[in-house]
């Protein structure tokens, strides 16, 4: 038998009590059709996480670079807790090895690391500062751990967080040593079992050498794991800015804007008398001209008005896409002292939506875009710069207006990037294929979409949720369960539409009359009558008319696509090849325009920006290549076609211009294509 850590005796255990659960009440079922009663709990609130900003008032460090690392011995691995390798240097309890962070730990070394299951251990030294001893608190930040993470400083456990690609932070002031060295040490477990999100099984298998534990999912892409993003030691003063909440308006004719801000307060008040704090907030324009000030109310609350407004739009549908303003934050006690500055990008704009559309500032979008992953050779799911800078230039480049964040959080840079550059995010939550419901997967399912809310719900390229990934919709409890977790998204959002990428036949759905908008995701000629372009138009269409007569709700078609491997040339075309892409595409493209023409479907994402990672199966080569870039992120033929497809869309719906590079010159044809 197997040693196990605490975690993932627990983990296993649960699934065995689940596991139990679904025999006997299957076994009910055959008998009786019973629903399980799922409970609506209170889920934890997240609070603060305000992304990390120096200021006058804030310092912050990156911990990024080479940590020390150990992987636990998978036949032993409640040796490290047993241990307290948190104690001491990981260095002291056995050999380590350098690992980089932020980066997935999977593909850096040359062995078998990539199918470690469990946990494994980091560790790093860093500084502290003499002068972060006085009047100030220190936080420690992580941007996000997959799946789990277990913090300790100098050996005292600050802070536990489970679900990958959301960040968590904890106080660390009493627990550092000022103008002295420090140790960090992260427990980190990527087991996947059926009350995490997303839900995985683990099973014990005999293998050549006795028994093994072997991790599975049904979900298609490579569980990755470790620090993922950033790690970030930063200041506040004692009594600071804990959160701040923007919403915007705009006036009928788009020329006046409307700021409003609600701030939290963290820490005592100044003096015993002084509990009337208030905020001075002040908006600058791109230019850093001051355009709007005001104080707050003693809610801390307030509105900013702004004349002759420069709209956020998105990119192609306005000259002057993702236009920012910097809203300046200021806390002051009662007696005018300055507590604490805060600063943050604000994009003035509103959304509306029917049974029918979807507006931005009061103009219909059509969604042109990509289901995407952060995914890439050796750092997996690590935040890395280039690729992102790289990435929005290629979805610039092919003229696109969205991308859905499947099936996780992004990193919260690439949020960022997204409102400079007027990318439209639909912002989706780590639930992905969900196989069943249970009360547990409920709460992590809401608190997955609770700290998502928390941290991105600023952000003016976030224009609508997706709640869920191809769920098991047509089975018992879904309409119970998905019911649940809409009220909560709703509750925690009123200003953004709610979605979830179904793929369960609209005859069984039982998600769509929770959500605003219907997404569906179908891979006609792919998994279904492989080959048969013949038989693809139709089908969309049939397909979207039926999901729009069932909820009447507006349609996008989430994910469509076929598997290419770039250099594969077969005419006529054959799956696989580039060509078939390019052909599978273009009978989609044909059903796009039948429905645009109904006045309800509003958008089309192709499946997949880039090739990626999958566990290993015999229908992936080297990972998914529905990419119509590759992994190293070169266009593959389709790329071209989709380039032409999405800027003619852009003239004709929104009078973006053609970029001069679109169309290759061929002959002169009398009249010439881009004339
Ligand atoms: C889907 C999933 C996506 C897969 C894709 C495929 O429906 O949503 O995660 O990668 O199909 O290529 O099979």
């Amino acid at each position: 038998m197997l040693g196990i850590t605490p975690t993932l005796l627990w983990k296993i255990s649960n699934q065995m009590a689940i596991w139990l659960f679904s025999f006997v009440s299957g076994l009910f079922l055959l008998h009786f059709s019973i629903a399980l009663i799922l409970i609506n709990k209170e889920v934890p609130q997240s609070r603060g996480m305000l992304y990390p900003r120096e200021s006058e008032t804030r310092e912050v460090r990156s911990l990024d670079g080479i940590w020390n690392f150990v992987r636990s011995d998978q036949a032993n691995p409640t040796q490290g807790v047993r241990e307290e390798w948190y104690s001491k240097d990981l260095s002291k309890s056995g050999p380590t090895i350098p690992m980089p962070v932020p980066a997935s730990y999977n593909d850096i070394t040359t062995d078998n690391l990539r199918d470690h299951v469990g946990t494994v251990w980091y560790d790093r030294k860093f500084f502290a500062p003499r002068s972060w001893a006085v009047d100030q608190r220190v936080w420690l930040r992580f941007g996000s751990v997959h799946y789990e993470a277990y913090v300790w400083v100098n050996g005292q456990k600050v802070v536990k967080h489970e679900i990958g690609h959301l960040p968590f932070e904890a106080e660390v002031t009493h627990l550092l040593k000022y103008g002295a060295e420090n140790r960090v040490t992260v427990m980190c477990d990527n087991a996947l079992i059926q009350t995490t999100v997303p839900q995985g099984r683990i099973t014990e298998l005999p293998n050549d050498e006795g028994m093994t534990i072997v991790q599975s999912y049904t979900f298609d892409f490579f569980n990755y794991a470790g620090i993922h993003r950033s790690v970030h030691l930063y200041t506040t003063p004692k009594t600071f800015i804990e959160e701040v909440v923007v919403t915007t308006n705009l006036s009928k004719d788009n020329v006046g804007g409307e700021v409003l801000y609600s701030v939290k307060f963290n820490g005592s008040a100044i003096n015993e008398a002084d509990n009337a704090l208030y905020v001075r907030a002040q908006l600058y324009d791109r230019e850093g001209k001051l355009v709007a000030n005001g104080t707050s109310d003693a809610q801390l609350s307030g509105s900013l008005q702004v004349d002759n407004v420069n709209p956020w739009w998105p990119y192609l549908m306005h000259p002057e896409p993702g236009y920012l303003y910097q809203l300046e934050v200021k806390l002051h006690a009662s007696n005018d002292e300055l507590l604490d500055v805060y600063r943050l990008k604000v994009g003035l704009r509103t959304l509306s939506w029917s049974n029918a559309t979807f507006q931005i500032n009061g103009r219909p979008v059509y969604f042109r875009g990509f289901g995407r992953h952060e995914d890439a050779d050796v750092r997996g799911k690590g935040l890395d710069n280039a690729l992102m800078v790289r990435d929005f230039n290629l979805l610039k480049w092919i003229g696109a207006n969205a991308y859905r964040t499947s099936h996780y959080p992004y990193s919260e840079e690439s949020m960022q990037f997204a409102d400079e550059h007027g990318i439209m995010i639909v912002d989706e939550c780590p639930s992905v294929d969900a196989e069943n419901y249970n009360q547990e997967l409920l709460g992590k399912h809401k608190s997955s979409l609770e700290q998502l809310i928390h941290r991105d719900r600023n952000h003016p390229s976030v224009v609508m949720w997706s709640i869920a990934n191809e769920p098991r919709t047509r089975e018992m409890n879904a309409d119970s369960y998905f019911q649940l977790v809409a009220n909560l998204t709703r509750s925690l959002d009123k200003t953004r539409p709610i979605t979830a990428a179904i793929a369960t036949p609209w005859t069984d759905d039982k998600a769509g009359r929770f959500l605003d908008i219907i997404s569906f995701n179908r891979y006609n000629a792919w998994y279904s009558n492989t080959g048969r372009l013949d038989m693809v138009t139709k089908k969309v269409v049939e397909e979207a008319v039926a999901w729009n007569k069932k909820y009447n709700k507006p349609v996008i078609m989430a994910e469509y696509g076929a598997d290419t491997l770039e250099g594969l040339h077969l005419q006529p075309a054959y799956v696989w090849s580039e060509e078939f892409q390019t052909e599978v595409f273009a009978r989609h493209f044909k059903a796009f325009d039948i429905l645009r023409k109904k006045g309800w479907f509003i958008g089309e994402f192709v499946w997949n920006f880039a090739d990626f990672k999958t566990a290993q199966s015999y229908t992936r080569v080297g990972g998914n290549k529905k990419g119509v870039f590759t992994r190293a992120r070169q266009p593959k033929a389709s790329a071209h076609l989709l380039r032409k497809r999405y800027f003619a869309l852009a003239r004709e719906l929104d009078d973006s211009s053609f970029p001069e590079d679109l169309f290759t010159y061929i002959a002169d044809m009398g009249k010439t294509e881009n004339a």
